[in-house]
């Protein structure tokens, strides 16, 4: 049997300020529950309730929706962020990232990419060859939507993922995330890590490595955070963007998941 499935989209906002937002996919009959855990989501968060919340839900025509498997996960464990950035670099450079680029990105992260130096809500689309910002907007960045486990996969997916330690919702957001970026048309690498003070782990992924967990990529409480994306020079821009944004990715598997493994300072 065939279900419809429904594109629902989280945003909430405090002060006028983005607070939080969450996407998934689901079928009919979840989406009520569903708008409930989101909404609940929102006005429970650790930095204080929203003051605004908007859900919406899309049907998805199911002949758009594309089906991929999740990549690979590994951890690293760094002591400090000194060594979690240097850690960060060489795996970019490893995929394909210039080296003064993959410092000019980590570099950029740190200090606020988006206008005086803020945090951007979506991310920064880079050259990663030349090192250019391509993304249309600076301020506003891409926002990658219309992701998700696949439902009948998710239970088995979210349980393998829970025996492996990787329970938490931002885990499994960020990996499915990651996921849809490394099926773009053009995507060499990403970079990212949360904009909230108290998560310091954050990842690059790559088409060949996959999802690489980092613990430590910026000290306790640092503010700084978000997402670049590492193209190959030739990219077709609207192309990649409207997959990114725009086109339903479903993942009905999961990849292998290693360990965590101990990077010492002086092996970075
Ligand atoms: C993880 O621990 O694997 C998630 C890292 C990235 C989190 C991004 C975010 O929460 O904004």
């Amino acid at each position: 049997m065939k279900i419809d499935l429904f594109s629902l989209r989280m945003r909430a906002s405090r002060n006028g300020r983005h607070h939080s937002g969450a996407e998934r996919i689901v079928g009919g009959d979840e989406i009520e529950a569903t708008t409930a855990t989101l909404m609940a989501r929102a006005m429970n968060y650790s930095d204080g309730d929203a003051h605004e919340v908007h859900c919406s839900a899309e049907r998805l025509d199911p002949a758009t929706v594309h089906y991929e498997r999740l990549p690979a996960v590994t951890t690293l464990l760094t002591a400090d962020w000194q060594t979690g950035r240097r850690a960060a670099s060489s795996l970019l450079c490893r995929a394909g990232v210039a080296p003064v680029v993959a410092a000019a990105a980590i570099h950029l992260l740190a200090s606020g990419p988006g206008p005086g130096g803020t945090v951007m809500r979506g991310a920064i689309i880079m050259d990663a060859v030349s090192g250019n910002r391509l993304e249309p907007d600076a301020g506003r960045g891409i926002r990658v939507s219309r992701m998700d486990l696949a439902p009948p996969q998710r239970q088995i997916i979210v349980d393998k993922l829970t025996i492996a330690g990787l329970k938490h919702h931002r885990v499994r957001e960020a990996l499915v995330l990651a996921g849809k970026v490394l099926s773009a048309p053009g995507v060499v690498a990403e970079l990212c890590w949360s904009d909230d003070p108290t998560y310091s782990t954050g990842y690059v992924s790559d088409p060949k490595y996959g999802y690489q967990r980092i613990t430590n990529l910026k000290p306790s409480g640092d503010p700084s955070g978000g997402r670049v994306f590492f193209v190959a020079p030739a990219v077709s821009l609207p192309e990649l963007i409207d997959y990114l944004e725009r086109q339903p990715v479903l993942f009905d598997a999961l990849g292998p998941i290693s360990p965590p493994q101990k990077l010492e300072s002086d092996n970075a």
